[in-house]
């Protein structure tokens, strides 16, 4: 297996190479277990129907920039008291400069995190200048420089009992967990947190997605704007329509 530097020093080779034009960022934001990659997928996924150039999309995930823990911070991690959904626990700028790296057409290293090590794995994933980048997570409309950077800002707005239900279930049987160990976390750190970072972000969302993924309509209606906004001859790829022209001009 290539090891990090390896990679890292492809990626140097790379990030000279300039595409004529800028890509399309999309921000998904919303609660833990609120559907947040179901939404991205599902659009992905229509948009592949209806788009015949064939636009390289990918989906890079806020959860792939946590940051490395100290020794401390992974003891608390390991009895659950260590807070995965304070913005303290992400490398911001690391997720910064990937942002900045795709939307100016360059290659870049997204980091892989392991969920049951709590850690980053050594390596990562090259992206090679995709067309449109979803970005997903809880808190992608927090921080003020990230959130500028996209173009289109979806919330998916899922009820609480839905999104613990869901978390529950995924912790159990992807992340290794036991149910008191998720439900100890999730009232003390993940429902507190929800509150005071990620909801009060909803207010930066173009679009509110209740339900998320089931939502067919409102997915179905986003597929389109990305599709007409994506479209070759349209002019306004980068310049969105003014609204205050399209509503009273
Ligand atoms: P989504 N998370 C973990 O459970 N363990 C980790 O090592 C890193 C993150 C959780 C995190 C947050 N919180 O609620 C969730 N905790 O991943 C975000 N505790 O991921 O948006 O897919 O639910
Ligand atoms: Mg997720």
């Amino acid at each position: 297996m290539a090891s990090f530097n390896q990679i890292t020093s492809g990626l140097q080779l790379q990030t000279g190479i300039e595409r004529p034009s800028k890509p399309f960022l999309i921000g998904i934001a919303g609660g833990t277990a609120s559907g947040k990659s179901s939404v991205c997928a599902k659009i992905i996924e229509q948009l592949k129907h209806i788009d015949s150039d064939g636009q390289k999309v990918v989906i890079i995930s806020q959860d792939s920039f946590y940051r490395d823990l100290n020794e401390e911070e992974k003891k608390k991690a390991s009895k659950g008291e260590f807070n995965f959904d304070h913005p303290d626990a992400f490398d911001y700028s690391r997720m910064l400069q990937a942002l900045k790296d795709l939307a100016a057409s360059k290659s870049t290293l997204i980091p892989k995190y392991n969920y049951i090590s709590c850690a980053r794995e050594e390596g990562g994933d090259l992206l090679e200048q995709p067309d449109v980048i979803f970005a997903e997570g809880i808190l992608t409309f927090y921080f003020k420089e990230i959130r500028d950077m996209f173009h289109m800002k979806l919330f998916v707005d899922t009820d609480a009992d839905t999104r613990l239900a869901r978390r529950v279930a995924r912790d159990v049987q992807e992340r290794g967990r036991d149910l008191e160990h998720i439900l100890n976390q999730y009232t003390t750190l993940v429902k507190p947190a929800f509150e005071e970072f990620c909801l009060p972000t909803k207010k930066y969302a173009d679009v509110i997605i209740p339900r998320g993924a089931d939502n067919i309509v409102a997915i179905d209606l986003i597929v389109q704007h990305i599709h007409e906004l994506l479209r070759p001859s349209k002019n306004h790829f980068f310049s969105l329509p003014d609204v205050s022209e399209s509503l009273y001009g």
